[in-house]
């Protein structure tokens, strides 16, 4: 068939292929949050039900798309890592990122009622996304530190302001005020000594983060099994070996996690 005269302008799409050998980072974050989070009256400093539902569309993420190894998510952001060797979508960036920023939206809406039950969703929510390449190990495991620090930082500052103003009285200002210029070992000690908080007693899942991984589980399966002589069949229950996306709320920084999981990352050489 003749081509239109149209056709043309196919020639004005620019070229996103990321880089071969390199992790593919999709980095989501909520648009807004600061006002999403308080008019749909998060808890404050942490809403479980809201975490629960950016892991659960995380893990959507994870199970509808291909090639994601190991996602790590905190606060109203989540990172998708697609293995090195990826040719999904022929690594284009812009497909990537865009499956993923509308798969993780679709089911943050989709699965609202599950987590909100009596908090009706008030407008659509919306996250924006990014792509970072990484070419080695150590840089994606560097980027995966950076945002669990981050976490932790984050984490550590809101615990200790929002335990000043619910617990100790203080007000938005005073509680600002009290942690200025304070270190990590200080609202450490205001937790524990004026609030008997031991901040590393706190849940891991808060001073974490959380990471999803694939990981074999063995899991019962009922089938019928035909039985010999042809005496007919049996129900039986047979244990089948199954990938599933496994939550963890542990250090990622250090060597042991990725020790115990050595499949998540490819040789660098
Ligand atoms: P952005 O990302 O530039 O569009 O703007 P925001 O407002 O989303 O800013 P961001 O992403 O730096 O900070 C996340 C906001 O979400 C921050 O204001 C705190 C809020 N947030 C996230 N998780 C929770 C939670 O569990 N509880 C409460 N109360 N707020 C949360
Ligand atoms: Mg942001
Ligand atoms: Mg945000
Ligand atoms: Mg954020
Ligand atoms: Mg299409």
């Amino acid at each position: 068939m003749a081509k239109s005269k149209y056709e043309y302008v196919r020639l004005f799409e620019t070229d996103d292929t990321c880089l071969r050998n390199c992790y593919v980072v999709v980095r989501l974050d909520g648009r807004n949050f600061h006002k999403f989070s308080e008019k749909h009256s998060f808890a404050k400093p942490n809403d479980n039900r809201a975490l629960g539902l950016m892991t659960h569309s995380a893990r959507s993420v994870m199970e509808e798309l291909e090639d994601v190894v190991i996602a790590y998510g905190q606060s109203d952001e989540f990172s998708f890592v697609f293995k090195r060797t990826s040719t999904w979508f022929k690594r284009r960036a812009s497909k990537l990122m865009t499956h993923v920023a509308s798969q993780f939206s679709s089911s943050y809406v989709f699965y609202w009622k599950e987590y909100f039950a009596e908090q009706p969703l008030l407008y659509p929510p919306g996250f924006d996304g990014r792509v970072v390449l990484y070419p080695s190990n150590r840089n994606l495991r560097d980027y995966l530190s950076w945002r669990q620090a981050d976490c932790h930082v984050n984490n550590l500052y809101n615990t200790a302001f929002w335990t000043l103003i619910q617990k100790g009285g203080l007000t938005t200002v005073q509680a600002e005020e009290r942690l200025k210029g304070t270190l990590a070992a200080d609202k450490n000690e205001i937790l524990f000594s004026e609030f008997d908080i031991n901040y590393n007693n706190e849940p891991p899942l808060l001073r974490k983060g959380t990471t999803l991984i694939w990981e074999k589980r063995d899991e019962p399966v009922t089938k019928w099994v035909k039985l010999p002589n042809e005496e007919g069949e049996k129900e039986m229950t047979v244990t089948r070996s199954r990938k599933r996306v496994c939550p963890h709320h542990c250090d990622i920084i250090g060597d042991q996690f990725w020790e115990e999981h050595q499949d998540i990352l490819e040789s660098d050489d």
